[in-house]
């Protein structure tokens, strides 16, 4: 047995995201966005389901914050609907969404919970896709104008913000491999519209920093740490290929203001190829005030020219798998996280997501989920491993408050500390609950 200590002004924090948890998708004047869309397009999401419902939270928001107080959380990382502000987009302002959005903010202040902001999870205005989505310039001036309208309307309220949550999912994911919202497949447009999307994150942040309204920024990519089956060069560039297109691809425009060169010759060597414009790197290159990261896996990999676009193959190491099939590797976080600050300069970090999918269920009023408090042990441990070696680690939040809409997994993951029966809409805390509460309590943790 050993204690970990965290000190006490380390933040602790839990997170969902809008369109995963809100439902109530007609209602209150909001329009519909590419998830809608996609999730009512048969054959894209699991079990044909979709966030109509979702977990209510729309209505349910005051009853989620009072699972959020008894937690003990200090932060709450939520999104918010683009939709719900602009129904079109652009244009006019739906005064009924903002105000959902203060009705929320304010309850959490009021129970003494930060709000953290995303402005984009995922759920882009569905008339923007209509002109092009994040293909069109359009919408990286719409996202600009839809940021100042939050930045200025919340000031004073909201002191922490994210501009784009894991823009890997929003490019490559869902416009390479298809597999999320808007579903398309081509490689050279996901390399534009990775593209545009940090340009819209650097001039949100030219736009936050010109208002002055106070508080920091940032963003959230999603990363992975890849270790090398063999020491062979083949091998070793190929994980490098792996995590470059996570890591290096969305990091280094931002800390460096350059693209990584070998992987804009990867992608160019297959007709995907950059459209830089005048200006565009000293927009992407703003400072940021911390980074995001959200981690979940990693694994071990090697080259194999059959694999993939990238001819990278992950190795079944025997390491364990979460329930959506992705290998639990905590030692991986550990080296991902010296890896990134080691990179790019020791910047603040928050760990915004990180988290496991079981598959689990009510039993006689709980939930025994021991192989969720077994995975964020040793994640935590990890974490507090990272800042002993010097990472600038300001805070924890975890994936996620609730079970939710799990994108094209429909409702059958659940990556929740609490539990939501879809049919009743009814909350069961799960024993990681009541792991979790202790941990953000205590400041400390036995392992
Ligand atoms: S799907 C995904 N997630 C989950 C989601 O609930 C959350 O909104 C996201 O921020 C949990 O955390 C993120 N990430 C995508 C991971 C990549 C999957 C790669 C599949 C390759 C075919």
């Amino acid at each position: 047995m050993a204690i970990i200590e965290f000190g006490e002004d380390f933040r602790w924090g839990v997170a969902t995201a809008a369109y995963q948890i809100e439902g109530g998708v007609t209602e209150g004047g909001r329009g519909p966005s590419i998830w809608d869309t996609f999730s009512h397009t048969p054959g894209k999401v699991l079990n044909g389901d979709n966030g109509d419902v979702a977990c209510d939270s729309y209505h349910r928001f005051e009853e989620d914050i009072q699972l959020m107080k008894e937690l003990g959380v200090d932060v709450y990382r939520f999104s918010v609907s683009w939709p719900r502000i602009f129904p079109n987009g652009k244009g006019e302002v739906n005064r009924e969404g903002l105000d959902y959005y203060h009705r929320l903010v304010d309850e959490l202040l009021a129970n003494g919970i930060e709000p953290m902001c995303t402005l984009y999870h995922w759920d882009l205005p569905q008339a923007l896709q209509d002109i092009g989505g994040w293909d069109n310039r359009e919408t990286v001036e719409a996202f600009v104008a839809y940021a100042e309208l939050m930045f200025q309307e919340f000031s004073g309220k909201i002191h922490s913000w994210l501009t784009i949550n894991e823009p890997w999912c929003v490019s490559f994911l869902s416009n390479y491999i298809g597999a999320h919202a808007p579903g398309n497949q081509d490689l050279g447009l996901a390399v534009t519209i990775s593209h545009h999307l940090l340009l819209a994150h650097g001039k949100a942040v030219a736009k936050f920093r010109e208002m002055k309204t106070g508080g920091k920024i940032g963003f959230a990519p999603n990363v992975t740490w890849l270790e090398a089956y063999s020491n062979s060069g083949e091998d070793m560039d190929a994980c490098r290929r792996g995590m470059g297109w996570m890591i290096d691809w969305f990091l280094d425009p931002v800390f460096k203001g350059k693209y990584p060169e070998f992987m804009v010759e990867w992608f160019a060597d297959r007709e995907a190829t950059l459209a830089i414009e005048e200006g565009d790197m000293e927009w992407i290159q703003q400072p940021v005030d911390f980074i995001g990261i959200n981690y979940y896996e990693s694994n071990v990999a090697r080259h194999n020219k059959n694999s993939g676009m990238l001819q990278v193959e992950g190795i079944d190491m025997g390491y364990k798998k979460t329930d959506i099939g992705w290998y639990i590797n905590a030692e991986g976080f550990y080296k991902v996280l010296t890896f990134i600050a080691d990179k790019y300069g020791n910047i603040p970090i928050y760990i915004t997501e990180n988290g496991i999918c079981i598959n689990d269920d009510v039993e006689k009023g709980t939930v025994d989920d021991q192989r969720r408090v077994d995975y964020l042990k040793a994640h935590v441990t990890a974490v507090a491993r990272s800042i002993k070696s010097g990472v600038n680690l300001k805070g924890y939040i975890t994936w996620s408050l609730l079970d939710n809409f799990e994108w094209a997994e429909g409702y059958s993951k659940r990556f929740g500390l609490v539990h939501v029966n879809y049919r009743t809409l009814e909350r069961t805390k799960k024993e990681s609950f009541y792991w979790y509460q202790k941990l953000v309590n205590n400041h400390w943790l036995e392992v």
